[in-house]
């Protein structure tokens, strides 16, 4: 089943109103998505991250969903003892890691990448703002190349970590990347994992205006520019097959890069030398799309 606007209004989510996020969090507008699209048949486990905050305190706790509040580094190991037992009381639900970057790139890489490797029936979700915000903006593995955080004053000078391709190596049935400002590309890509049996990885851009330094009602404008200037191509892979499931709609990447403060330090020759490698990386995606096989 395809889900439209007139279906994605009745479906129920799990986010309630008056919480304690920041005006603008892509990341809750994510999940406000992908709670729609998984039903009300969910479980959340959540590390330590911004969502710990927006879920927890008394009386403003946003999710109504039940949700497992984990240590940073334990999230993916959690999904899996839970899913089992919930499959041992033959209960089917969907068992759903809900980590930001830092907690996925970084200190959740190992949980994460032992219960892939062991094919468990979990979908993990990375809501990457692309740094520890919760925290006050310390750059991760996921910051781009040139983003100010409190840790990379001058811009950082490492490229990210490509997780949906480190997740692909592992060979799991689902990888697909999503971003806030394609919505209905999203939601369908949860729809479509939420029936799949098996490891589903689902990486999801979600801007962040205190993070990113950027005006609160601009969050879907620099999640669909992120998209259209190739800065973060929408695909799924599919039992090894990659398909893109957005096509950019061309814009040149300066439009994306200079919508946000966090940029200030790169010149317009960098922004050059980033359009190649974000343009390398797209040609890859396309020879990979003609491929039998990712890996
Ligand atoms: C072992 C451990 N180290 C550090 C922290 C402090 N801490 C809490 S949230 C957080 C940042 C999480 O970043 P990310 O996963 O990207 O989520 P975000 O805050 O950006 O939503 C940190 C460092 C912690 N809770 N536990
Ligand atoms: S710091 Fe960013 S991710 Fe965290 S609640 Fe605020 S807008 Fe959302
Ligand atoms: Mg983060």
């Amino acid at each position: 089943m395809t889900i439209t606007i007139h279906d994605l209004r009745k479906l129920p989510g799990s986010y309630m109103p008056g919480s304690a996020a920041c005006p603008g969090c892509g990341a809750t507008l994510a999940f406000r998505l992908v709670s729609r699209a998984l039903g009300p048949n969910t479980v959340y486990i959540v590390p330590a991250c911004c969502f710990s905050v927006i879920q927890a305190p008394y009386p403003k706790s946003a999710i109504s969903a039940p949700l497992y509040n984990i240590a940073f580094a334990a999230a993916a190991a959690t999904a899996s003892g839970v899913y089992r037992a919930y499959k041992t009381v033959n209960k089917d639900v969907n068992v759903v890691v809900w980590a930001g970057d830092g907690g996925t790139v970084d200190i959740g890489i190992q949980a994460l990448s032992g219960a892939a490797e062991r094919k468990e029936d979990i979908i993990y979700v990375c809501y990457d703002n692309e740094a520890y915000m919760n925290t006050g903006i310390q750059r991760s593995g996921a910051t781009p190349l040139k983003a100010w955080t409190k840790t990379t004053p001058a811009g950082k000078r490492e490229m990210p970590k490509d997780m949906p391709m480190i997740l692909a190596a592992h060979r799991v049935p689902y990888v697909a990347t999503a971003s806030v400002g394609y919505p209905f590309d999203l939601v369908n890509k949860f729809e479509k994992a939420k029936n799949i049996r098996g490891f589903k990885y689902i990486h999801i851009l979600s801007p962040c205006p205190p993070g990113w330094d950027f005006p609160v009602e601009k969050t879907a404008e620099v999640g669909k520019l992120a998209v259209d200037t190739y800065f973060w191509p929408l695909y799924e892979i599919e039992d090894g097959k990659l398909r893109i499931t957005v096509k950019p709609r061309k814009r040149p990447l300066k439009e994306f890069i200079r919508l946000q403060g966090r940029f200030r330090t790169i010149t317009d020759e960098e922004i050059d030398e980033l359009e190649k490698i974000v343009m390398e990386k797209w040609q890859f995606l396309e020879h990979l799309e003609k491929s039998e096989r990712v890996f």
